[in-house]
């Protein structure tokens, strides 16, 4: 039994009512003694349900007022503390879409869906372009328009370096550096030369092939994808990644160094007016570092505008919260527009190669912009690696874990996927910093010997040396063509006062990696290759397997190819790289525009397109093919200049 109801509480009521303001005239009284009469006639359930209800109207209320009064507050954006509390990995890329894009104008498009595609044979036997002409009329109009308030920009901001075309006037320091900051920059790094492209000859035969091929990609780039991470040439679309233009970027120094002038100009209105990093985007820090960052450092070195310089800073200052993690080694991805910064959703750790990869590009951000933490973050990863336990002989696991800073996935060693570019940021930082740093030295030399002492073997029957794998004490006679950047650094290296048998040891590497591509049917090396131990009756050198025989565009052979001929002057590394284009031209060409990955080297006949034009096809591939078949040492010195893992150009700091 319940104990009898007290008297109601007649007071409460009164309260509520005189809160209204409103006068106590009779009438009203009148009613509000009917009311309460009511009231007091229900029963307690009844009255409790009631009660209830009520409560749970004034909550809505409240929190859908709260609720409208935030969205009120933040029309374009968010504070930092309640960006930075949001969680990452927000869905907010567009699906891959279908585009016809207008280059340089017009409002970006909604997203509409991938077309899907019909695989018929060679890529460039396929669809034909649309038709060219009333859109190219349609968009000439805007296109002038946007050109002569362009024009009209440059005249009232001139560039403060006279600068002719590819670089060939280019006044030194001027194009290198903010003034205003310059009291504040690093000093180290104070002093370079002038030192770019000083004389340029017109291209030759080759180069002007490699031009051909860059317009053609460029063409399919601009018709389809604009603006967009990647061109899917074959579905004449585009895919995003990050959703920042990747290929553009990637392309502005490529653009410059072949004189494509015209493209160049409407490739730096479009960073000028489109490029956005204020986005809700998760960006890979060492993708983005690379491919960005340094596109953009040396779209401001070759050509000296500063918006270049602006944007690498802007991006350079939304990359940062990667570097926040207990063990100051970075997280792997970053969200450039709410700053939170995370590792992939499956581990802690990070790549060993990501992270011991974007030294160069941070470094010579401090050096231009006088802003220190750029290099310091960088460096300090740079400095805990080189004190890790867990190498052997100098070579390094491949991954690396946020919290403790240690090497994870002990006893596997590559110098493939995940760990290649440690051992050529080793040497070029060296190189960058005038080599002064004798513990990048030191490293690179430790690991080359550990190259040497558990990696290297020779095939059968042609006895080609390759840089195979280790995991757990067990060799694998397994090479990812990413390796065959080594070449190339170990001839860098020779070349900067590195051992002879460095450079032994690169020509080797190179006559390997060129077998890669010219035993295959199409002349273009697969993705991996497995190379034959033992001697036995019609076995070739090189195998694949047939999950491994697709062929990406990627550059590491035609750039050991361009190092190779540049420090020895021997024609057949040009020979060996002609032949390389031509079977990109004839088996990677899409005829509409653009230039697509293949999923079977081995089949020439029917190499199947995957209808994807990686942005290094034009930011290295096509840039190390033109440096390659140049003889001028001095376009782009290596004694001037180090490349960073992309392809982009930086100065040496101090010129040797
Ligand atoms: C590029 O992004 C860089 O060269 C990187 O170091 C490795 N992967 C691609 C090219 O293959």
């Amino acid at each position: 039994m319940y104990p009898p109801a007290p008297p109601a509480p007649h007071r409460d009521f009164i309260s509520v009512t005189l809160s209204l303001g409103q006068s106590d005239d009779g009438s009203k009284t009148q009613r509000r003694r009917s009311c309460w009469r009511k009231w007091k006639q229900l029963s307690r359930l009844q009255r409790n349900v009631i009660l209830f209800i009520l409560a749970f109207l004034m909550l809505c209320g409240l929190l859908s007022y709260i609720s409208v009064a935030d969205q009120s507050k933040a029309p374009s954006g968010r504070s930092a503390g309640e960006q930075r509390a949001r969680p990452a990995n927000l869905p907010i890329l567009p699906a891959p879409q279908k585009a016809d894009a207008d280059p340089g104008d017009g409002p970006v498009r909604p997203p509409q869906k991938p077309q899907r595609h019909a695989r018929r044979g060679p890529p460039n036997l396929q669809i034909r372009a649309p038709d060219k002409d009333s859109q190219g009329r349609r968009q000439d109009g805007s296109r002038r328009r946007e050109a002569a308030a362009d024009e009209a920009h440059q005249q009232q901001n001139p560039p403060r370096t006279v600068v002719s075309w590819r670089g060939s006037v280019i006044e030194p320091e001027q194009g290198t550096e903010l003034p205003s900051r310059r009291a504040e920059a690093p000093s180290r790094p104070s002093s370079w030369g002038p030192r770019i492209l000083k004389h340029m000859a017109s291209p030759n035969e080759r180069q002007k092939a490699v031009i051909d091929a860059f317009r053609h990609a460029w063409a399919g780039y601009r018709k389809f994808a604009w603006g967009h991470d990647e061109l899917k040439p074959v579905s004449r679309s585009f895919s995003e990644w990050f959703g920042l233009g990747l290929t553009l970027i990637d392309s502005l120094d490529t653009l410059w160094i072949l004189g494509l002038k015209k493209e160049f100009g409407e490739a730096r209105r479009w960073v000028s007016r489109k490029l956005q990093f204020q986005k809700d985007v998760d960006v890979n820090l060492f993708e983005s570092t690379i491919r960005i960052l340094g596109g953009l450092l040396s779209a401001y070195h070759l050509s000296g505008d500063p918006l270049f310089l602006q944007r690498a800073e802007d991006f350079g200052n939304r990359l940062m919260p990667a570097f926040q993690t207990p063990s100051k080694i970075p997280y792997s991805d970053v969200n450039i527009g709410t700053g939170v910064a995370h590792p992939p959703w499956w581990t802690s750790d990070s790549t060993v190669a990501e992270v011991t990869s974007i030294q160069l590009e941070f470094r010579e951000l401090s050096r231009l912009t006088g802003v220190r933490k750029f290099q310091e973050a960088a460096e300090e990863v740079t400095r805990r690696v080189h004190s890790l336990s867990g190498k052997k002989d100098g070579l390094v696991p491949m991954f690396i874990n946020t919290h403790s800073g240690l090497f994870t996935h002990m006893g596997v060693f590559t110098l493939g996927a995940r760990a290649d570019s440690y051992y050529e940021y080793l040497l070029k930082q060296w190189i960058q910093g005038g080599k002064q740093d004798a513990r990048l030295l030191e490293d690179y030399l430790e690991a080359v010997e550990g190259i040497k002492r558990h990696l290297l073997r020779r095939s059968e029957p042609s006895k080609l040396a390759f840089v195979g794998e280790l995991a757990h004490g067990r060799f694998s006679a397994k090479m990812d063509h990413l390796v065959c950047f080594l070449p190339g650094t170990l001839a860098l290296g020779a070349h900067h006062g590195l051992p002879a048998d460095h450079m032994a040891l690169a020509r080797e590497l190179m006559d390997t990696c060129y077998q890669m591509n010219r035993q295959m049917e199409t002349g273009l090396s697969p993705e991996i290759a497995h190379f034959n131990l033992h001697a036995q009756e019609g076995q070739k050198d090189v195998q694949v397997k047939p999950a491994d025989r697709h062929n990406l565009l990627r550059p590491e052979t035609v750039e050991s190819l361009f190092y190779l001929h540049r420090l020895t002057g021997e024609r057949k590394y040009q020979d060996w790289g002609w032949e390389i284009l031509q079977s990109f031209n004839t088996y990677t060409r899409v005829a509409s525009g653009g230039y697509s990955s293949i999923s079977n080297v081995q089949d020439p006949r029917n190499p199947q397109p995957r209808d994807k034009m990686e942005s290094f096809f034009l930011g290295e591939t096509l840039k190390y093919l033109y440096l390659l078949f140049s003889d001028d040492p001095d376009l782009l010195s290596l004694d001037a200049y180090v490349f960073n893992t992309e392809a982009h150009p930086l100065p040496i700091w101090a010129p040797v």
